[in-house]
C-alpha cells in the first residue's frame, strides 16, 4: 500500500485456475449460483496471472476502470456487484465501531487498473483471475475482512476458485442467498509439488460462444446436464479429493479426463449444440490417450475449457518426455501455436 500525495493505492496479482470437476451452468443467473459443485487447480503466482491496482482519492469523481489499458464501462452490473458487496463490508466494519483509518471513507471513488500478462483472446480464464484480482485488491485497500470468495463469485462464477492457491473445491451451496457458495482450499500448493501443468494452445481466437451464454443454453436444453448435477458430480468430487490427498496421478488423472469429456458431451447434447473442441483438440485427446496406453498407466491427462486449447496435467519426471511427443506430433511452425509451457502450480498471494 502506497501514498502519493492524497492518492491511495493498492496493487495485487492472482493466477488464472483450472479446473478438474467443471462448473457448467448456473440456477441462479444473478448471483451466480451453480447447478454443481467444482474444483480446480490455481497456478503459481508468477505464470498466467491478473495484476490489478486499486487508488482511492476524496478527489475522484466517479469509480473508473481501465482493462489492458484501455478504459471499460464501470456500470457493468457484475462490476457493480463486487463494488457494492465490498462496500458494504466497509459499512458493516463501521458499524461494528471501528474507526481505523485503514478503513477509508465510502464516499472515496476507485479508479481500477486491470492488465493480465497472457492473451485474454486465448480463452485461458482470465475472468477468473480478473475478479478474483480485482475484489482482494479492493478488499485490501479497503481494509475489510470476510468470505472473499462469495463476493469474487458474483463477478464470475470460477473467480471464486482463485482466491485460494493450490486445489480449490467452489461448494455450491444450498442457500438461496448464495452465502454458502464458496470457496475452500482443499489442499495447499505444497501438498503435490511434483504436479505440472502444460497449456497447448491451439487457437488464440475468440470463442465462437462465451461461457456465460453458453451454460445457460446448456441448463435450459440438455438433460445431460441435469443428470451430471443430480447423479455424477458429488461422488467425482469425493473420488477427485480422495486422489489429491493421496497424490494418485492416475486416478487424479482418469477422472479430470472424464470430467472435461463430460463437459464437451453437454456441449453437444445443448440445442443448437456448442462446439469448443475442434480437430487438433481432438487429436490431443487421442494422442494422450495413446501415450497413457503405451505405459499401460495414465501419466498424463488433458481438459479442455470453453475453448479448443488443451490444458495437459502430468508429473515432473513425465514433463519433457511428454513436451517432446508433442513437438513431434505437433511441430510449431505448423500448429500455429503461440506457446508451450510447463507450469508448476501456485498459490494467490
Ligand atoms: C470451469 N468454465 O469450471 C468451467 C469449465 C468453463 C468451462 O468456469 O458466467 O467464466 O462468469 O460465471 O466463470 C467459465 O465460466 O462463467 C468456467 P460466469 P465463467 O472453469
Amino acid at each position: 500500500e502506497k501514498t502519493a500525495r492524497d492518492i491511495t493505492f493498492v496493487t495485487c496479482t492472482a493466477p488464472v485456475n483450472i479446473a478438474v470437476i467443471k462448473y457448467w451452468g448456473k440456477r441462479d443467473n444473478d448471483l451466480i449460483l451453480p447447478v454443481n459443485s467444482s474444483l480446480s487447480v490455481t497456478l503459481h503466482q508468477d505464470q498466467l496471472k491478473s495484476t490489478t491496482t486499486v487508488a482511492c482519492s476524496a478527489h475522484f469523481k466517479e469509480d473508473r476502470i481501465w482493462l489492458n489499458g484501455k478504459e471499460e464501462n464501470i456500470n457493468q452490473p457484475r462490476l457493480q456487484s463486487c463494488l457494492k458487496e465490498i462496500r458494504r463490508l466497509v459499512r458493516k466494519r463501521r458499524s461494528d465501531g471501528d474507526t481505523s483509518t485503514d478503513v477509508l471513507s465510502l464516499s472515496h471513488k476507485v479508479h481500477i487498473c486491470s492488465e493480465n500478462n497472457f492473451p485474454t483472446a486465448a480463452g485461458l480464464a482470465s475472468s477468473a483471475a480478473g475478479y478474483a484480482c480485482l475484489v482482494y485488491t479492493l478488499s485490501r485497500l479497503l481494509g475489510v475482512e470476510g468470505e472473499l470468495s462469495a463476493i469474487a463469485r458474483q463477478g464470475s462464477g470460477s473467480a471464486c476458485r482463485s482466491m485460494y492457491g493450490g486445489f480449490v473445491q467452489w461448494h455450491m451451496g444450498m442457500q438461496a442467498d448464495g452465502k454458502d457458495s464458496v470457496a475452500e482450499q482443499v489442499e495447499p500448493e505444497s501438498h503435490w509439488p511434483e504436479l505440472r501443468i502444460l497449456i497447448l494452445v491451439v487457437s488464440a481466437e475468440r470463442k465462437p460462444v462465451g461461457s456465460t451464454a453458453g451454460m445457460q443454453t446448456s441448463v435450459e436444453t440438455s438433460s445431460l446436464l441435469k443428470h451430471r448435477a443430480q447423479a455424477v458430480v458429488s461422488t467425482r468430487m469425493d473420488e477427485m479429493i480422495l486422489a489429491i490427498r493421496q497424490r494418485d496421478f492416475s486416478t487424479f488423472g482418469e477422472l479430470t479426463m472424464r470430467d472435461s469429456n463430460q463437459f464437451h458431451a453437454i456441449c453437444l447434447d445443448t440445442y443448437p449444440p456448442i462446439f469448443y473442441l475442434n480437430d487438433v483438440s481432438r487429436r490431443i485427446i487421442s494422442l494422450v490417450h495413446r501415450y497413457n496406453h503405451h505405459y499401460r498407466e495414465t501419466r498424463v491427462a488433458y481438459t479442455f475449457d470453453a475453448g479448443p486449447n488443451a490444458v495437459i496435467y502430468t508429473l515432473q519426471q513425465h514433463v519433457s518426455e511428454f513436451v517432446q511427443v508433442v513437438t513431434h506430433f505437433f511441430p510449431p511452425e505448423t500448429n500455429g501455436g503461440e506457446f508451450l509451457k510447463g507450469l508448476p502450480v501456485g498459490s494467490v498471494s
